[in-house]
């Protein structure tokens, strides 16, 4: 009697699980089971993504299925523009299973709740497993329990957690240098006649160029600028980023985390965000590979610490907080801010030379670095009142590394303090000083930055006071606010009527 051949199993890989070692790959036998990997409207339409991140995505997905077929996987690839394209993840996954006889189907769990929610109501009538995403430092099962085990769950506490957890910078139980934290000494502002390197650039093979051609057809009216594409879509090209980085940028990567220069988008920066989000890096390897450079003395303990802290610190605990705090977080409005976004976040066409040029270069490069993101477009966000889940989905559209669990805590919690300080102890609020003090953008900027009211004032000045003005209510009771509402009761009256007019009328042209 012959065995009867048990039916394969259907193993789903996302835009963003492309680690060959990840959970529903190991769960499944190359021998006999099948990957569906697709490119579907639904995902690439629920925001407008940037072009370049639809291209990164898809050229790291058929790279990755090319990988998988070189290690014995069948591969079902259901590209963009495939006739038989269902449009859908879940309704691609009923037609693959259907069509290849699979009566299991393994996944990783994806990165955002629309998702797990939808593949949760999928295995309520398929024999569908949703696997642990072992890719992270810390489960949620142990990030819950240390969150519900604090009354004011901070990053840096979980940070230390995670520090003693990996042994990473650790001589024993204490960290290494004495300190767990050398951000003292970074931040500086940038020197004048300072020079940055290059990020690693790639070149686009023919699987990219296939890929950029579609993206330009299929694609032709979202924003951002499609080429020159340069972003690695292997491990390889992510692993080579990712030295390079170390070997060029790693040594500064401290001092100048928080500069801003005009023309100069990269810095000291990693740039590998993209890389990390959809599988190509693991961050373990990254950060084990900081700490040797560290270690051999090729790169100072300020900007190891600083880049790890960035890693096992603020990546983990936010994703943590996501999970924690999703479905209801993405609502959280605190300041009851409802003005739309305007229109010149997706133009750049606006007077205030800061944000033109972080919209500019976002645009042009799907990347801002973090101060960008946080003190220009989200600061200004946050002090125009603008509602923060349009605010969410502007982040979530235009960067090449957005995916929800790591773009939406950034975004909602630490820009916009909508969730009223689960995630900051205060609102990360700057006038134009910060921006002049921390940048070469307020130079060329058609606005006076040392004004502080009136027709040329830069409008981050009046901005600021009239946010904490009309937000006292719930900011008043803040003691990390002491001094900034003290300072504003101390100013005369009259200047204050003028701030508060000259708010108005300046939001009013937003409109
Ligand atoms: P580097 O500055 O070189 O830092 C090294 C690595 O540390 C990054 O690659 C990243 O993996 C990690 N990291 C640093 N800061 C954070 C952070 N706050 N949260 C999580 N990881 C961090 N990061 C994303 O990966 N995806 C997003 O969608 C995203 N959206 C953001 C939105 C806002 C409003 C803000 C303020 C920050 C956002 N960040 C996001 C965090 C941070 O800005 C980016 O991780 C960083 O700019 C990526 O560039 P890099 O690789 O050059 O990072
Ligand atoms: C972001 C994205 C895009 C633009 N396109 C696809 C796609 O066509 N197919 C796919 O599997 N994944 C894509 N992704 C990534 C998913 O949106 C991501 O896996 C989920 O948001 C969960 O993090």
């Amino acid at each position: 009697m012959t065995k009867p051949v048990p039916s394969p199993n259907l193993i789903v890989i996302l835009g963003d699980q492309l680690s060959p070692d990840i959970a529903a790959l190991q769960a499944g036998d190359p021998q006999q089971d099948i990957v569906l990997m697709a490119e579907v409207r639904s995902e690439t339409d629920y925001v407008p993504h940037h072009k370049k991140k639809i291209a990164f995505i898809f050229s790291a997905m058929r790279h990755f299925a090319e990988t998988l077929r070189q290690r014995s996987w069948t591969v079902d690839y259901v590209a963009l523009d495939a006739k038989s394209n269902c449009g859908s993840l879940t309704s691609e996954i009923e037609r693959a299973a259907a069509e290849h006889g699979c009566d299991r189907i393994y996944c990783t769990e994806p990165g955002e709740w629309r998702l797990r929610n939808a593949f949760e109501q999928l295995a309520k009538h398929m024999t569908f497993e949703i696997l642990e995403d072992d890719r992270f430092l810390c489960n949620q099962e142990d990030f819950d329990t240390w969150w519900k085990g604090r009354r004011q769950p901070r990053m840096e506490h979980f940070y230390r957690k995670m520090r003693r957890k990996t042994g990473l910078l650790m001589d024993g139980d204490k960290p290494v240098g004495g300190r767990w934290n050398f951000d003292s000494d970074n931040r500086k502002p940038p020197k004048p006649g300072i020079t940055f390197p290059e990020p690693q650039r790639f070149n686009p093979d023919t699987i990219t160029q296939n890929v950029i051609e579609l993206v330009d057809n299929c694609f032709p009216h979202n924003f951002g600028r499609l080429k020159p594409f340069w972003f690695g879509v292997t491990q390889q090209d992510a692993q080579a980023a990712l030295d390079h980085f170390v070997t060029v940028a790693l040594p500064d990567f401290g001092d100048y985390q928080d500069a801003m220069v005009q023309h100069s988008p990269f810095l000291f920066h990693a740039l590998i965000s993209l890389y990390l989000n959809v599988g190509l890096l693991d961050p373990r390897d990254v950060c084990v590979r900081a700490e040797a450079a560290y270690r051999e003395g090729s790169v100072p303990l300020n900007a190891a610490e600083g880049f790890i802290r960035q890693i096992i610190g603020w990546r983990e605990y936010i994703r943590g907080l996501y999970w924690q705090e999703m479905p209801s977080y993405v609502d959280r409005n605190i300041f009851c801010h409802t003005s739309p976004l305007p229109t010149f976040y997706w133009t750049g066409e606006t007077e205030l030379a800061c944000l033109n040029i972080c919209i500019k270069q976002t645009h042009d490069e799907a990347y801002t670095h973090h101060i960008q993101r946080l003190m220009v477009t989200g600061n200004f966000a946050m002090l125009a009142g603008i509602e923060p889940k349009a605010v969410h989905k502007w982040y979530l559209a235009v960067y090449a590394d957005a995916f929800e669990w790591v773009e939406l805590p950034n975004t909602l919690g630490m820009s916009q303090h909508a969730d009223g300080g689960l995630l900051g102890s205060k609102p990360y609020a700057a006038s134009g000083n910060y921006i002049n003090r921390m940048s070469d953008y307020c130079g060329s900027c058609r606005y006076n930055v040392k004004e502080k009211t009136g027709p040329n004032a830069c409008p981050l000045n009046y901005l600021y006071w009239d946010f904490f003005d009309r937000n006292r209510d719930t900011l008043g009771g803040n003691p990390r606010l002491t001094q900034v509402y003290r300072t504003w009761d101390r100013m005369e009256s009259i200047r204050k009527v003028t701030v508060r007019e000259d708010a108005k009328s300046f939001l009013r042209t937003l409109s």
